[in-house]
């Protein structure tokens, strides 16, 4: 039997772990209650996505209106707050300090990292929404009342913007759109998962720009520093993923159609094989034998010529021949002059030694083919 104390200590031991483990389990549900954002499910649907007749004032890139489908999906209620960034990251980046605010201060990338984070700590699968489904949620999913702003058509209801902001707001303190989710118009601009790309015409499902790492991103909903125009529902923004601002926030998304992670650069085709030696040599042949051909075609054009020119040269002897005694005569030119009867056949002698010169030539070519 063990001494009193010994057996004292060990149950102190025990009460010890037992009270550590009940502890840490505390801290990990407190853990994780904080850096969860509150999530509103969102029914999917078809929609009309980019500029509509409810809208005023909308940019070129905001068309055309076209058809899009969206699967069901779970949206933050709010912006993600510094409270969960710092939670997560342990930092905090933003300019206007305070736990309840959005973060600001954050680029694409920086989303990207805090995601991976955020996943690796929940072991669920967040990340950003993409415009369509951000727009879906806007303009209140299978709920919209078709307002310009997300929850409704008077700005000052729903959204800080410029006209009534010179900061974030705390996340949640305007009134919220048709499916209860809060600050979708205004307070910081939400970085989507998107790459930038003008609008199709066709009928989309579930669209979603992927594209490569360096690509610009869409910002949807306006700001606290922006005008009204720009926290409409179908307003458009786009930036490096590397800029940050004291105007760029974002939301979560849980669920929904499922986005690649962000694809490589397109694989380098292989070069073409070397090729072997019996298809060199079968190159070689061709193009030797395709050479022979043009040099064969060569000569019976250089034989064809060297003709023409014996008919020429026989022609001009018969023609000496026929008129010698006329050219002698001095008749010939219509000069009677025994010099110019000399040039004119100095001439005809010329002519000949030319076109013998020229036959010359040819056997040369010849020969050398
Ligand atoms: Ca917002």
């Amino acid at each position: 039997m063990r001494p009193a104390r010994i057996r004292d200590f060990t149950m102190k031991k025990i009460i010890f772990f037992i009270a550590l483990g009940i502890i840490s389990v505390n801290i990990h549900a407190q853990n994780s209650q904080t850096v969860e954002p509150e999530m509103v499910f969102v029914q999917g649907g078809t929609f009309q996505m980019g500029c509509g007749n409810e809208q005023r004032g909308c940019y070129y890139y905001e068309k055309p209106s076209h058809s899009v489908t969206v699967s069901d999906f779970s949206i933050g209620k709010y912006e993600v707050t510094q409270a969960q960034w710092q939670a997560v990251m342990d930092t905090n980046p933003s300019r206007f300090k305070g736990d309840n605010l959005p973060v600001d201060n954050v680029n694409w990338n920086d989303t990207q990292e805090f995601i991976q984070k955020l996943n690796a700590m929940t072991g669920k699968n967040y990340r950003l929404p993409t415009e369509a489904e951000w727009e879906y949620a806007a303009r209140g999913g299978n709920k919209s009342k078709g307002y310009i702003y997300s929850g409704s058509n008077n700005v000052d209801d729903v959204a800080w913007y410029r006209d009534n902001s010179d900061s974030t707001h705390a996340t949640g303190t305007k009134l919220s759109n048709e499916l209860g989710i809060y600050d979708l118009t205004g307070n910081v601009w939400e970085w989507c998962f998107d790459a930038h790309t003008d609008y199709p015409d066709s009928a989309q499902i579930n669209p979603v720009v992927v594209a490569y790492s360096n690509s610009l991103r869409m910002l949807r909903g306006g700001d606290w520093n922006g005008d009204a125009k720009y926290v409409r529902v179908t307003y458009r923004n786009w930036a490096s993923p590397n800029y940050h601002t004291n105007e760029f926030g974002f939301r979560l998304v849980l669920g929904g159609h499922v986005i690649d992670t962000i694809p490589q650069a397109p694989p380098v085709p292989p070069p073409a094989p070397e090729p072997t030696f019996e298809e060199r040599t079968a190159n070689s042949i061709d193009y030797i034998a395709k050479r022979n051909d043009s040099q064969e075609d060569r000569i019976k054009q250089l034989e064809k010529e060297n003709q023409e020119l014996r008919k020429e040269i026989s022609d001009l002897k018969e023609y000496v021949n026929e008129n010698i005694e006329w050219i002698s005569t001095g008749s010939y030119g219509g000069s009677s002059s025994s010099a110019s009867r000399e040039s004119s056949l100095m001439g005809l002698r010329e002519q000949i030694n030319y076109l013998q010169n020229e036959i010359n030539n040819l056997r040369y070519e010849l020969q050398r083919k």
